[in-house]
């Protein structure tokens, strides 16, 4: 059976939440960016709508069709928390917790990626080009390309790709090669991953390498501009106007590196290399039934409230801390704001957040701290650029961004970098990943 869809994205999840009875579009760069594409090309969207045990027939949301995924309790646990977050995403960033292997969890990754092949086979019109995303569907190119060998698969990783002697601790790896090497065209962040998985297949003597590509991510920069001078003075007054303002933005996940970069607070207020300075730190909920994530949290709360208690006075706290999501146009004046952007993955496929901020500083004002292991740092190459594993490292960054705030070089580094993520925007990324994809369909 084939559908009737010429284009079709495959997503672990649909760009829309459930709210009281509502669809609404949870924002991200990705629709914005594919939105168009799916209009021009009679497309469809297949993903989980994010509620377990629930049935929904396909939909039509701000124009684009959406395919619903059904997944229950079980999935959920063992496909999702299990396999997707406890054994892939820590492998994946170089085991800064340690991966968790269970035969169960496996099955129920294949059965899911079998679900989702199934739906894309279903919308799929003849000839088709799919683009699946990400660690979650690995397995789900190979799948679609025995169901529906006529269509064209695209696949791209949203995260890092390890070096093979890590990738080789799973016991599955060669089944998730075989799954990968089921699309036409492979997209990674950083020349580094498409390398590590480059090195994979040469070392294995069955592998059939699919074409590869680097598409460094970004962000829709038509959505990120500085805030005006009012919304900016207000930030600062609600945290009682400190010298220097930093920020964080993260979802509240190990990989962030979030404590390291409280303590390198904590240790240049200690060493009174830190004055008049406040951190506003956004954790955005995420995972939270995992166990790793319950500890992570645990030790930045616990970091928050040792640091306000030390060094805060009675309505100026050091680390103003959100554990709840804000609204764009909130995280927009939070951006504009800040003197000082804390950027401190020990590793991060790309991370959004950077480019981001950076794009809310078009007259060169603030400055960059970034982790070396963020795949932003190769674009954002101007930033002050840390290695999280090295809290003195941390601690001079943040030290080497404050002196240097307002020079010229500062002004001209933030300036630059503006103009590159302005310019490699999330549509310039889709283009060219889909136009590399439709050269490999002609060649086919
Ligand atoms: C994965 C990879 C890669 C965060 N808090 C709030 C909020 N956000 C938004 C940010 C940003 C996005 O979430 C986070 O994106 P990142 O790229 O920083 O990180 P991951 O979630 O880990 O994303 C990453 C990305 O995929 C894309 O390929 O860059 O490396 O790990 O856009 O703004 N948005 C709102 N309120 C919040 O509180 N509205």
């Amino acid at each position: 059976m084939s559908g009737d869809n010429a284009f079709v994205v495959v997503a672990n999840r649909l760009p829309v939440d459930r709210v009281d009875g509502q669809w609404v579009a949870s924002p991200g760069g990705l629709v914005a960016a594919l939105a168009p594409v799916l209009k021009r090309n009679s497309g469809c969207w297949v993903g989980w709508p994010g509620e377990p045990d629930a049935t929904f027939s396909p939909f039509t949301h701000d124009g684009i069709r959406l395919q619903p995924v059904e997944l229950d309790a079980d999935d959920f646990e063992e496909f999702y928390e299990g396999f997707s977050n406890s054994t892939l995403w820590p492998l994946y960033h170089d085991l800064i917790v340690t991966p968790r292997y269970h035969r169960e969890w496996w099955q129920r990754y294949r059965a899911v990626n079998e679900k989702f092949a199934r739906a894309a086979a279903d919308a799929a019109a003849e000839g088709a080009t799919v683009w699946v995303q990400d660690y979650q569907l690995q397995l789900v190119p190979g799948l679609l390309r025995e169901m529906r060998p006529d269509v064209t698969i695209g696949f791209f990783l949203h995260i890092p790709f390890p070096n093979p002697d890590l990738f080789r601790q799973l016991p599955w790896r060669t089944q998730v090669l075989r799954g990968l090497e089921g699309a036409d065209l492979i997209g990674f962040q950083r020349r580094r991953d498409e390398a590590n998985f480059l090195d994979l297949a040469a070392s294995d003597p069955e592998a059939h390498t699919p074409r590869t590509g680097t598409f460094p991510i970004s962000i829709d920069a038509s959505e990120f501009d500085k805030a005006d001078d009012a919304a900016i003075t207000k930030v600062r007054e609600l945290v009682s106007n400190p010298r220097t303002l930093m920020l964080g933005v993260d979802r509240l996940d190990y990989t962030k590196g979030i404590l390291q970069r409280l303590t390198a607070i904590e240790e240049l207020l200690e060493e009174g290399r830190l004055e008049s300075a406040a951190l506003i730190q956004v954790a955005t909920p995420s995972r939270e039934r995992i166990d790793s994530y319950k500890a992570t949290r645990a030790g930045v709360e616990e970091a928050v409230g040792r640091i306000n208690g030390r060094y805060g006075k009675l309505g100026r706290p050091v680390v103003h801390y959100e554990h709840h999501a804000v609204p764009k146009s909130q995280l927009r004046n939070y951006y504009s704001a800040a003197d000082i952007m804390l950027v401190t993955p020990f590793k991060d496929g790309m991370n959004l957040v950077a480019k981001e901020y950076v794009a809310c500083h078009p007259d060169g004002s603030g400055a960059l701290v970034l982790s070396e292991f963020a795949g932003a740092a190769v674009e954002l190459n101007r930033a002050h650029v840390c290695n999280p594993f090295d809290v003195e490292s941390v601690k001079n960054s943040i030290v080497s961004a404050i002196e240097a705030q307002d020079s010229p070089a500062a002004r001209d580094a933030m300036v630059q970098m503006n103009a590159h993520v302005r310019e490699h925007d999330v549509s310039r990324w889709a283009e060219a990943f889909l136009s590399e994809l439709a050269a490999v369909r002609r060649n086919r």
